[in-house]
C-alpha cells in the first residue's frame, strides 16, 4: 500500500472519499462525510440488487435513499422516503384493492417516473442517476454498483424470495438459508466509474455500515471491482454496522445468527478479512488489534454523523502512514 494512489489529480485541497453503501446506515455516513468533505469530494458506490420493478416502475431503494439523504430531503423517522409526503396514490391504490404493500409515497413517485422514462428511452442507470443527483441539488458523485440489473435473490425456509417481497412484504421474518447475486456474474462495472478511479482516483475507500451480507456483497460481486479498488492501493476502512451487539436498523443480526454467525465485530472483520485495512466498531468486544479503531458509530445526529466522518478521514490518513497495516491474510 502506498500514500500515493497514483494517476492524474486534479487541482483538490483535501482527501478524496469513495464509499461503498446500501441504504439508510451508509446514506448516514454518506452525510456526515459530505458534510465534512465539502462538495465533490465524494463518490459513493450504491448497491442496487435491492432494485425491482413496482407499479410498472423502475424503482431503486438505495440509491434513492442516498439521493433523498444527501440532498437533505430524506424522512427522518424512517431514512427511507421523501420528508414532507403525502400518501394520495397509495391511498387510492388500498381503497381499489390494488397492490399497495411497497409504500411509495407521491413526490417519491415523481422520482420513480422520471427515472423510468430515461430507462426505457435506453439511457444508463449511471446516467439517469447522475442526472436525478443534479435535479436534487446534491454534487456528490452518487454511482449505482453496475449500469447491469442484478437481483438479489434470498432463499428462505418460506422459499426463494424476490428481495422486496423478503425485506419489505415478510418484513425479514423467514429464516435465510442462502443468497444470490442474479445477473452478477455477466455484469460489467460502468465505465464511468472506471474513469473516474483512473482520473481523480480516491485517498480512502470507505464501507459504511451497511448490511455486508445484503448490501455492501452486492457491490463486491460485480466483477472486476474488488481488483478495482485493490489496485488503488489506497486504505479501505470499514464501519462495523453492528452497535452494542446489535444491529442499529435492518436484519443484519438476525441474518448473522441465520448464516450460524456470531454477532460481534470479529464475525464482520473476518466477513471483509481479505479487503479491507481497518475496522471502525463502536466499542470494544473480543478483537482489538491496531487494525481496529473504536468510535462511536450509532449516527443520531448531525454531530454524530460528522464525528464519524472524522474519526474515518484520520482512520485513513494513519492507515496511509503506516503501510506495514495491510493484512494480506486479514486483520
Ligand atoms: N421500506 C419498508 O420497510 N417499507 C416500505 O413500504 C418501503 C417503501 C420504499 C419506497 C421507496 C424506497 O426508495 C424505499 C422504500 N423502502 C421501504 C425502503 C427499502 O425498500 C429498504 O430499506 C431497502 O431496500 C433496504 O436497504
Amino acid at each position: 500500500m502506498s500514500a500515493s494512489s497514483g494517476g492524474a489529480r486534479s487541482p483538490h485541497a483535501g482527501p478524496r472519499v469513495l464509499a461503498l453503501s446500501g441504504g439508510v446506515g451508509g446514506a448516514k455516513l454518506s452525510l456526515g462525510l459530505q458534510s465534512v468533505l465539502g462538495d465533490e469530494s465524494l463518490t459513493v458506490v450504491v448497491n442496487t440488487g435491492d432494485d425491482f420493478w413496482h407499479l410498472g416502475l423502475r424503482v431503486c431503494p438505495d440509491l434513492d435513499t442516498t439521493l433523498y439523504t444527501l440532498a437533505g430531503v430524506a424522512e427522518p423517522s424512517q431514512g427511507w422516503g421523501r420528508a414532507q409526503e403525502t400518501f394520495s396514490v397509495l391511498a387510492e391504490l388500498e381503497h381499489r384493492g390494488f397492490d399497495s404493500w411497497f409504500r411509495l409515497g407521491d413526490r417519491d413517485l415523481a422520482l420513480h417516473l422520471e427515472r423510468t422514462r430515461r430507462w426505457r428511452e435506453g439511457e444508463s442507470l449511471t446516467s439517469i442517476t447522475a442526472a436525478l443527483a443534479c435535479a436534487y441539488g446534491v454534487t456528490s458523485r452518487i454511482r449505482p454498483m453496475s449500469d447491469t440489473p442484478i437481483s438479489t435473490r434470498v432463499s428462505t425456509d418460506q422459499g426463494v424470495l424476490d428481495f422486496q417481497d423478503y425485506f419489505v412484504r415478510r418484513r425479514c421474518a423467514p429464516r435465510v438459508e442462502r443468497l444470490d447475486f442474479v445477473g452478477a456474474a455477466s455484469a460489467q462495472l460502468s465505465p464511468e466509474l472506471v474513469r473516474e478511479l483512473q482520473e481523480s482516483p480516491p485517498d480512502l475507500i470507505v464501507i459504511c455500515p451497511s448490511n455486508p451480507w445484503l448490501s455492501v456483497d452486492p457491490i463486491l460481486a460485480v466483477p472486476g471491482m474488488r481488483a478495482q479498488l485493490r489496485a488503488l492501493s489506497v486504505p479501505i476502512v470499514a464501519v462495523s454496522p453492528l452497535v452494542d451487539g446489535r444491529a442499529v436498523k435492518g436484519p443484519t443480526d438476525k441474518l448473522m445468527r441465520e448464516l450460524g454467525l456470531t454477532v460481534n465485530h470479529a464475525a464482520i472483520a473476518a466477513h471483509y478479512a481479505d479487503f479491507i485495512d481497518g475496522l471502525i466498531v463502536d466499542r470494544e468486544d473480543s478483537m482489538i488489534s491496531s487494525a481496529v479503531r473504536v468510535a462511536p458509530t450509532l449516527m443520531r445526529d448531525a454531530a454524530d454523523r460528522e464525528a464519524l466522518a472524522r474519526e474515518v478521514l484520520a482512520f485513513g490518513a494513519q492507515l496511509r502512514e503506516d503501510v506495514s497495516l495491510r493484512c494480506k491474510g486479514g486483520l
